[in-house]
């Protein structure tokens, strides 16, 4: 018989990689849609047909145990939150309750309806924050600088907890940035793939940005989630760092991106404080040899094929939209 799987977050940009890869593995795979009307649904049904959408909120707890009835999954995938850092300042308390509280509510509908249910929490390296030491691993301390990544501590723990506190295989995957042509357009890596393709074009001609000095470990979203789905194939559950194990900054993102399309981004970008935050990480970089030895998993696309891959998509789409497209 197949297995069946639950995904959370599904109209997200991990969340339709995840789907597509689960698909291929031959599972009945549920997605968790909030909202009377998402306009997202539709998209990550075209992209992976064979989906099963299911109505359900990480604010209601009901709606989570009315899911875990009808869909009966063996597999529950946490990937939902508000994830976007620089709203989470602006948001805090919805942040808490969605990206923190939201992880509480699902673990105790699994505890109640079938405790036997594998369970993966979307953890975030934002978790190590202010770093305490370089590169960081599962055992590095914690020190967020946002409430979002208070909240993503907070779903640490919980998961933690409960697979102390009842036996459940509920697991923490702390993934590093990982990047894709799916790509929500407030990060700032599609930002910047978009506003490349939108200045080639001669649809824009300049690009407002904040810190440029930020570092990040980033890798390609479709090689992340073969690492969530590796992690709840374990014999025992543990929590895994997944990265790159390289770092680089906006500047050199900016450099990589505007420079394929023959343009220089000193000509086009112009520094605007409004996209600063009140804290920042300034440097994030993974050690994932704990998942490369137990999982067996390694990144396949490097920093250079991951920004040609960004900019060729939205050129493309672009192109083709006559500039009115957002996401392929
Ligand atoms: P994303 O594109 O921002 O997707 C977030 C998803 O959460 C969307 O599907 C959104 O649905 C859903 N959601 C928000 N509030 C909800 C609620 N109240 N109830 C149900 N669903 C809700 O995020 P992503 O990049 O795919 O990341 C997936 C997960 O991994 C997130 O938890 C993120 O924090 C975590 N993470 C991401 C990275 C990264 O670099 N991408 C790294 C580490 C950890 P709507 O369509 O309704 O808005
Ligand atoms: O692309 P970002 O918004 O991603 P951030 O803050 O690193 O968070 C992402 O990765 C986390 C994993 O570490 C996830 F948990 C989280 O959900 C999310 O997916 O910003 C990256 C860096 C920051 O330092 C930011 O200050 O880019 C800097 N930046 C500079 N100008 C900008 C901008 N970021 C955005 N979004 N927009 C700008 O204009």
């Amino acid at each position: 018989m197949s297995r069946s799987a639950l995904i959370t977050g599904i109209t997200g940009q991990d969340g339709s990689y995840l789907a597509e890869h689960l698909l291929a593995q031959g599972y009945e795979v549920h997605g968790l849609v909030r909202g009377q009307n998402n306009p997202r649904a539709a998209t990550v049904s075209r992209i992976a047909p064979e989906l099963h959408l299911v109505e359900g909120d990480l604010h209601d707890q009901s709606s989570l145990i009315g899911v875990l009835e009808t869909t009966h999954p063996d597999e529950v995938y946490n990937l939902a939150a508000i994830s976007f850092v620089a709203l989470s300042f602006k948001q805090a308390i919805n942040t808490g309750q969605i990206t923190g509280l939201g992880v509480t509510r699902l673990l105790d509908a699994i505890r109640l309806v079938n405790p036997t249910i594998r369970f993966y929490q979307a953890s975030s390296s934002e978790m190590f924050g202010k770093v305490r030491e370089t590169p960081q691993n599962e055992l590095t301390p914690f020190h967020p600088r946002s409430p979002y990544g208070v909240a993503k501590v907070y779903g640490h723990h919980i998961t933690v907890n409960y697979r102390e506190s009842y036996g459940m295989f509920a697991v923490s995957g702390i993934l590093f940035n990982h990047e894709s042509p799916r790509r929500g357009l407030e990060f700032v890596t599609r930002k910047i793939t978009d506003a490349v393709a939108r200045i080639k074009l001669g649809l824009e001609s300049e690009l407002r940005l904040g810190n440029l000095d930020a570092q990040r470990d980033w890798g390609f979203a479709g090689d992340y989630v073969r690492a969530m789905h590796l992690m709840l194939q374990q014999p025992e559950p543990d929590d895994y760092v997944v990265a790159t194990g390289e770092t680089h900054s906006v500047r050199e993102f900016l450099e990589l991106a505007f420079s394929q399309v023959g343009l220089h981004w000193q000509d086009h970008v112009v520094c605007d404080e409004r996209f600063l935050r009140p804290a920042d990480v300034d440097m994030l970089v993974g050690d994932a040899g704990k998942a490369r030895r137990e999982l067996g998993w390694a990144p396949t696309v490097s920093f250079p094929e991951l920004v040609a891959m960004m900019v060729e998509s939205d050129l493309r789409t672009l192109s083709s939209s006559g500039g009115l497209a957002a996401a392929p």
